[in-house]
């Protein structure tokens, strides 16, 4: 069975996507996610002026998952272009994952970019000026978003927060502000202590917990945003396996982003994109037919 998609504006030959953040630095790691097989690859999160990011520790391994709080460290969008350059020869759509503190700044930042398509990171969990504050209130998601279509012929995906009473509100506000997609989900906001030293493990404190510990609240993030937009969900959140891909797309997803479970390896993406193959073939259904199909069961 055909595994290619045309979701939020882009056609992918597969819908397994490299998620923001993790291996997404260089064009060359970019690169290596595409020859391993990914249908798109998401850069690391890109804003306007460079920044180191906090001190260290910046990662912390805890059951099923991660904790870090990285901190934004990007170059500037100034000196990433050629990154963005180089990602494009991998041969599949490359999404830019940009932050940005207003709808001013996010827009300028879109106007200086080339790439295939922009994510809006509007869900830091652990940068208040940028994500974690604006991402939360849904007037301001509709605002950048809004902003940054205006400034941006390419497709603009919306990357929401876990962090917050109601996601669905942040998903209707990025549709209403133009949105080709909406993502789910950034990190769960976490924080890990070491009990010898009574001391919080990370530089900053706090932190973003990925991998296997969040699926669940991805799963149900995606089936309420798909519920109810009009536009496609990308589900993102401790997907490690091709049935994980399976359940996340019949909660809604449209494609899928895999991130933390690169700790296993760049066969992740062949894994999967066989596993889901196999899975469609094997109960005669079409990507489409699968998608959503947990919502049409109630
Ligand atoms: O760089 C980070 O610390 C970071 C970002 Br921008 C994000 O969106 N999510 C996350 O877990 N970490």
């Amino acid at each position: 069975p055909s595994l290619s998609v045309h979701a939020g504006g882009l056609d992918l030959k597969n819908p397994v996507l490299l998620a923001a953040g993790i291996l997404g630095t260089t064009g060359a790691s970019l690169c290596r996610a595409s020859r391993a097989g990914a249908g798109g690859v998401v850069t690391k999160s890109i804003g306007s002026v460079p920044r180191a990011g906090h001190p260290g520790p910046c990662i912390v391994h805890v059951d099923c998952g991660l904790i870090n709080a990285m901190g934004l460290p990007n170059p500037s969008y100034k000196d990433f272009q050629a990154e963005i350059d180089a990602a494009r020869k991998g041969g599949v759509p490359v999404i830019a994952s940009i932050f940005a503190s207003s709808a001013e700044e996010f827009a300028q930042i879109s106007r200086n970019l080339d790439a295939d398509a922009l994510e809006l990171n509007l869900s830091c969990p652990h940068a208040e000026k940028y994500g974690s504050e604006l991402g939360r209130y849904p007037d301001l998601v509709e605002s950048v978003t809004g902003a940054v279509k205006a400034a941006s012929s390419v497709p603009v995906w919306v990357k929401l927060t876990p962090n917050t009473a109601d996601i669905l509100e942040l998903g209707l506000a990025a549709q209403r502000g133009g949105a080709d997609a909406v993502v789910a989900i950034n990190t769960l906001k976490a924080m890990a202590i070491d009990i010898e030293t009574g001391y919080p493990i990370l530089g900053n404190r706090f932190g973003g917990l990925s991998g296997r510990a969040i699926k669940p609240v991805a799963v149900r993030a995606v089936y309420d945003l798909a519920s109810r937009l009009e536009i496609p969900v990308i589900g993102v959140g401790g997907i490690s396996s091709w049935e994980d891909a399976v359940e996340m797309i019949m909660a809604g997803a449209s494609a899928i982003q895999v991130g933390t479970a690169l700790l296993q390896g760049y066969g992740i993406f062949e894994e999967i994109a066989s596993g889901l193959s196999a899975y469609l073939e094997r109960k005669s259904i079409t990507l489409d037919e699968l998608c959503g199909m947990a919502g049409r069961c109630s």
